[in-house]
């Protein structure tokens, strides 16, 4: 059994709902849901657009390998409406985003069969402050495995707004 934790965000179409939706095809097909954070409303990082987002971080336990969480919560993306991904690190409004953030405290960088690159743990996840308030919320005494310091300490590190 592992512990993973995904952020998700979505910024079309009812917000709330999408979330809600996420979480519950991630109970149903990666595992366990053992804490939920509150839904965040943030502004767009990383990309110019009107629609605000709604963030949230959950962890699961699973009995999946990492590579198959991957697998399985881009599948619950595309049947949740998700068409584009992004680019070349070009951002653009969706429905639903589900990003693995931390698996146990795994370290690794892979390819997957079709294609998709999975890197543990998420490498832009400290520098976004919309993964890190919720992630900070459910699991403030995690530490990050690369970084070696707890979440709340990484979050900490923003200025208050
Ligand atoms: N996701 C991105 C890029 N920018 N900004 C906010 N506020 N929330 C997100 O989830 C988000 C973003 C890439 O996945
Ligand atoms: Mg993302
Ligand atoms: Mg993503």
């Amino acid at each position: 059994m592992a512990k993973v934790y995904l952020g998700l965000g979505t910024n079309l179409g009812d917000k709330e709902q999408n979330l809600r939706d996420a979480v519950q095809k991630i109970e149903e097909q990666v595992g366990k849901i053992v804490s939920l954070s509150a839904f965040y409303i943030t502004a767009p990082w990383g990309f110019s657009s009107d629609n605000s987002f709604l963030n949230a971080a959950v962890c699961v336990d699973t009995e999946l390998a990492p590579i198959d969480v991957l697998q399985r919560t881009q599948a619950i993306e595309q049947k949740l409406g998700r068409t584009k991904k992004s680019v070349n690190g070009i951002y653009s409004d969706r429905l639903i985003d589900i990003d693995l953030l931390l698996y146990d405290d795994l370290i690794l960088s892979t390819t997957s069969p079709s294609g998709a690159k999975l890197i543990l743990p998420h490498p832009l996840m400290a520098e976004r402050d919309f993964v890190m308030k919720p992630l900070a919320e459910i699991a403030p005494g995690l530490v990050h495995p690369v970084l070696g310091k707890t979440i709340k300490e990484l979050t900490s590190s923003f200025s208050p707004q």
